[in-house]
């Protein structure tokens, strides 16, 4: 349920998200119409009726999110290296090609997603199949607070706290037969809701539904988690409310937001990025310093941090995004630059 609210990250926002070029459009069109004169502030008082009027901004409240019982897992804090991204840069530098391809375009247009009903279904090869209702994701196994390194396969990373439990805990419950060696994911289809399921361009011509998946033995491992909220609230819709996969050795694309559907399955699932481009994107997906993208090196990142994309510094990328003590046995006598 979306609760109109006016809180101060919503009054920033019309100056600190849009994109210059939309903003300076924007003008424009005012302009022409009359309604303000070169030099007049285009969120001043006196305008905001006509903007609320002209572009349906009044109408964008804000999701509401709400705060989560927790506990610090601290287990993996060691491997953090640098200060968190803040929540700012967290919500709203996001890909999710669902609500358009800018940075900026899910945070902008995501805020009216409807989260309640919310139904994900587990089944496949299970001896117990699940379909679980938006309140249960809160009680399936205690919530933990985890802070992972995100490495997006562009070369940018953040360092996120998300609210969740291992997948695992899921798993064990719905008892996998002995046929299950993958798990495949699915995001929601809904083009009413999500314009780039309407339309090919603004979607980045994937086709939907955005799908992923994990062979048994990832999807089992420690650091697979399944996230409900960051900053110690429920997710907003641009970072995958209510409930994504955060695979924090992996790049970020394996990440999927918003899942209806968890399937255990026999053979390799397919996945969308892979489908779209399998010679730039693979399966496995595992950070790699060593095996470039065909388009651009692997071998650093930036990490962004108060200033943003734009100020954010270059560092190093680490081997497993530096998870690689907890993973690296996972891919024993595998070849990695076969299996990108
Ligand atoms: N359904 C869906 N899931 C998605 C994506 C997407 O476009 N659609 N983008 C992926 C990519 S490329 C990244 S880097 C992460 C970004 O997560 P964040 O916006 O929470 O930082 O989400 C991943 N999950
Ligand atoms: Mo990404």
């Amino acid at each position: 349920m979306t609760v109109k609210t006016q809180n101060a990250w919503n009054r920033i926002r019309e100056s600190e998200i849009t994109p210059e070029s939309v903003f300076a459009d924007r003008r424009r069109i005012l302009k022409q119409l009359g309604f303000v004169g070169a030099g007049t502030l285009l969120s001043s008082s006196a305008n905001a009726g006509v903007l609320d009027f002209l572009f349906g901004e009044g109408d964008q409240a804000q999701f509401a999110r709400h705060a989560l019982q927790h506990s610090k897992n601290l287990t993996f804090d060691h491997l953090v290296n640098g200060p968190l991204t803040p929540e700012d840069k967290v919500i709203t530098h996001n890909n999710f090609y669902e609500f358009g391809t800018a940075k900026t375009d899910p945070a902008e247009r995501a805020q009216g997603l409807q989260v309640q009903p919310w139904q994900l279904v587990i089944d496949g090869e299970v001896a117990k199949p699940l379909t679980l209702d938006y309140d249960d994701l809160f009680k399936l196994a205690p919530l933990e607070e985890r802070i992972y390194r995100l490495r997006c396969v562009e070369a940018w990373s953040m360092v996120v706290p998300w609210l969740g439990f291992p997948l695992a805990a899921l798993l064990k419950r719905v008892e996998p037969t002995s046929k299950a060696r993958f798990v495949a994911f699915e995001t929601l289809y809904d083009p009413e809701q999500m314009p780039g399921q309407r339309n090919r361009f603004v979607g980045g011509g994937i086709d939907y539904p955005y799908v992923e998946g994990l062979r048994i033995d990832e999807a089992m491992n420690d650091l697979t988690l399944l996230s409900v909220g960051l900053y110690g609230k429920t997710l907003p819709p641009q970072n995958g409310a209510p409930i994504r996969l955060v695979v924090p050795w992996k790049y970020g694309f394996k990440s999927i937001k918003s899942i209806v559907r968890i399937r255990l399955v026999e053979s390799m699932p397919p996945t969308t990025w892979n489908l779209l481009a399998s010679n730039e994107y693979g399966f496995y997906a595992n950070v790699n310093p060593g095996v470039d993208h065909p388009r651009w090196s692997q071998a650093s990142e930036r990490r962004i941090g108060a200033g943003g994309l734009l100020s954010a510094k270059r560092i190093p990328t680490e081997m497993f995004n530096g998870y690689g003590d907890y993973v690296a046995s996972l891919y024993q006598g595998m070849d990695l630059r076969r299996y990108y």
